[in-house]
């Protein structure tokens, strides 16, 4: 296992702390053994070294004590400061950034997945080449990564074919993107509404996910994964609930924010992150047990509306409620304190999920000819059936349906409550 010191410079942001926790949950995440913690208050940063060259000689102890073989910044360094703190220390130098496009190199399992953190790697690494044939050259043989080892297939190459590269891998991350944007609108069609879960990493939007199939019954056999883990989920999931009622919504499960998502990373992801932006109803899962948990709703608001999401109505998920003594009485309106883990809460959240979606739903009483009978077949799937009579004329329903079908099936409608 790699063994790393762990780096930050404290430029009196009220957030540092917490961002450090964050860091070692980011290192572990990816298979590194945090050793040590060095900070270093600093009222600006270095431009050689990002922190101040007799930190930099601390360090180097540390390293030599523990035989650390990496040491990891809170920051996005430079290609020189990498360079020289190479130098410096004799190990390998990784940023926040390396680190999570490490971590997602390693998880990403689809065909898109890859293609979206290769391209963002690509992007990363390019200004840092030059730090990168020296750091290699000194250590032949040293630890690899997996972003490392992606950087030795670098060398390789020049510039102009990485950049060619780049512009490959874009063309056909288009291409899925687009096929995406064809399923997404064949989805709209069915006029299932859709409804996004959203929010930090490791709040539990997965578990909520599972949680919310198996309060309803639906799509059992097709749970996803849930883990204590920093970006434990990278690919979209899209599941069908249907509700006792019948009516129905599709609920969709993709990757967490974190605080400094790398830019590279938030615009290779945008397809991916795009699912948001379709959605009727957004879903954003809070981990309210966090005494940081403000900070994340801000960072994760303001991912969203980097991504573009504006306008959908959002119900506030405040989870890991378990974990609280007193549940202080929410600022938000539209917010409900649930344990998605314990399953407590599930059915106030699916009640603001209804009405949010199904408000617009209308009653109504039909008489559908026999020679209809698919009609009546189709509302049995997709409406909510309060009656059912057969007489001379055909049969007679009461019922409760979508607008949309309202309208559709209007012909057959003979009266409509108000
Ligand atoms: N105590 C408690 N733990 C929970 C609750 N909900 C989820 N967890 C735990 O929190 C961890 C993360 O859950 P996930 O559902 O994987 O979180 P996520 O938001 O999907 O995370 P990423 O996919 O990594 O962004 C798991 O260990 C869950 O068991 C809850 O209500 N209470
Ligand atoms: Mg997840």
């Amino acid at each position: 296992m790699q063994r790393a010191v762990l780096v930050g410079a404290n430029l009196g942001d009220p957030g540092f702390e917490k961002s450090m926790e964050e860091l070692e949950g980011l290192a572990q995440a990816c298979d590194i053994e945090p050793v040590d913690t060095v900070v270093q208050k600093l009222e600006t940063l270095n431009a050689g070294y990002y922190i101040g060259m007799g930190k930099v000689k601390e360090i180097k102890i540390l390293v030599d004590m523990y035989g650390a073989d990496t040491v990891i910044f809170n920051d996005e360094l430079s290609p020189s400061q990498i360079r020289n703190l190479e130098e410096a220390l004799g190990c390998t130098i990784m940023d926040r950034t390396g680190l999570i496009l490490e971590i997602f190199a390693r998880r990403a399992k689809t065909r898109e997945a890859k293609l979206q953190v290769e391209t963002a790697n690509l992007q990363y690494m390019l200004p840092r080449l030059v730090g990168l044939r020296k750091s290699l050259e000194q250590q032949a043989g040293g630890v690899g990564t997996t972003n490392r080892g992606a950087g030795e297939k670098l060398l390789e190459l020049n510039r102009r074919q990485i950049q060619n590269r780049i512009s490959r891998l874009n063309a056909e991350l288009d291409e899925i993107s687009a096929q995406r944007n064809t399923q997404r609108k064949q989805r709209k069609k069915t006029g299932i509404p859709i409804v996004s879960l959203v929010g930090y990493t490791n709040a539990g939007k997965s578990t909520i996910m599972n949680a919310l199939l198996e309060e309803t019954n639906s799509e059992q056999d097709k749970k996803v994964f849930e883990k204590d883990m920093l970006f434990a989920t990278l690919e979209t999931s899209v599941r069908r609930i249907t509700l006792p009622d019948k009516k129905a919504f599709l609920l969709t499960d993709t990757v967490g924010f974190i605080d400094k998502l790398p830019h590279n990373l938030v615009k290779a992801f945008r397809s991916t992150l795009e699912e948001a932006c379709e959605a009727d109803l957004i879903i954003h899962v809070v981990d309210c047990s966090d005494k940081d948990y403000r900070r994340q709703i801000e960072v994760t608001e303001r991912t969203l509306k980097e991504i573009g999401v504006w306008g959908i109505p959002i119900i506030y998920a405040l989870n890991k409620a378990d974990k609280l003594d007193i549940k202080p009485a929410s600022e938000r309106p539209d917010s409900v304190y649930i344990s998605a883990k314990y399953r407590t809460g599930l059915d106030t959240l699916l009640g603001l999920i209804k009405k949010r979606l199904f408000g617009n739903y209308v009653r109504c009483n039909m008489l559908i000819p026999y020679k209809d009978g698919d009609v009546v077949s189709y509302l049995n799937q997709n409406a909510n059936i309060i009656r059912t009579e057969y007489d001379g004329d055909g049969t007679r329903l009461s019922l409760e349906l979508r607008e949309s079908d309202f309208n559709r099936f209007k012909k057959f409608v003979v009266s409509r409550h108000k």
